[in-house]
């Protein structure tokens, strides 16, 4: 038993590596090659944006959808329920408001409420952006929520911030600061190093 785990477990530790890395190509794979870090490093405390799109809602997804960055060990500092207006939407989606799919987007976004929160932790920004998967569910893996829950780009269920940047400024568009909870893990120490 004990050389099984000897044997095996370095090969699915490389495995694991390697299917990550092939998630999100444009992440140097330095970023994602084992390492251990500890909270004096950048990362440590990052947030980012995540919401439940309208139909992510309307399919009683939120539950599944929480429970899964729960899992993981982020921390959950920010949570609100909203009908978007289409100012919000075209502040959020600025880089997109000339794309041909634009209208369709808004119409999608503004057909009912979303849910939007602001998760806490080690790399929480590049670690939900694998945990969500790629854009178009068609290439997006099982045991990722667009994998799992999506069929076409344009019902992708979930929203993330792409970057640690556009974290930082869809956070201060969705949140007003007294809205984020500070607050202290009891279990932090058993999921990061101090
Ligand atoms: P992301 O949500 O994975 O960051 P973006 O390129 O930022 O992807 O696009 C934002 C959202 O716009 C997507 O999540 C999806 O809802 C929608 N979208 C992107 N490309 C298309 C498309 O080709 N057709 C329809 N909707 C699209
Ligand atoms: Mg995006």
């Amino acid at each position: 038993m004990l050389l099984q785990r000897v044997l095996f477990l370095p090969l699915v530790t490389q495995w694991n590596r390697h299917a990550t890395q092939n998630l999100i190509p444009r992440f140097p794979a330095v970023r994602l090659t084992g390492f251990r870090s500890n909270s004096s490093l950048p990362g440590a405390k990052e947030q980012t944006l995540i919401a439940v799109k309208p139909d992510g809602v309307q399919r009683r997804l939120v539950g599944q959808i929480i429970r899964r960055f729960e899992q993981k060990g982020f921390k959950l500092v920010g949570l609100k329920m909203l009908q978007v207006s289409e100012e919000l939407l075209s502040q959020h989606y600025c880089q997109l408001t000339r794309k041909p799919f634009y209208p369709s987007l808004v119409k999608y976004m503004t057909s009912g409420p979303v849910v939007v929160m602001v998760w806490e932790g080690q790399d929480v920004v590049q670690s939900s952006r694998l945990m969500v998967g790629p854009t178009n569910p068609a290439a997006a893996p099982a045991g990722t929520v667009r994998g799992d829950f999506s069929l076409h780009v344009s019902r992708n269920v979930v929203h993330a911030s792409d970057s640690l940047e556009g974290a930082q400024r869809e956070i201060q568009l969705w949140f007003q600061g007294k809205d984020l909870v500070k607050w202290d893990c009891w279990d932090q120490t058993l999921t990061c190093e101090e």
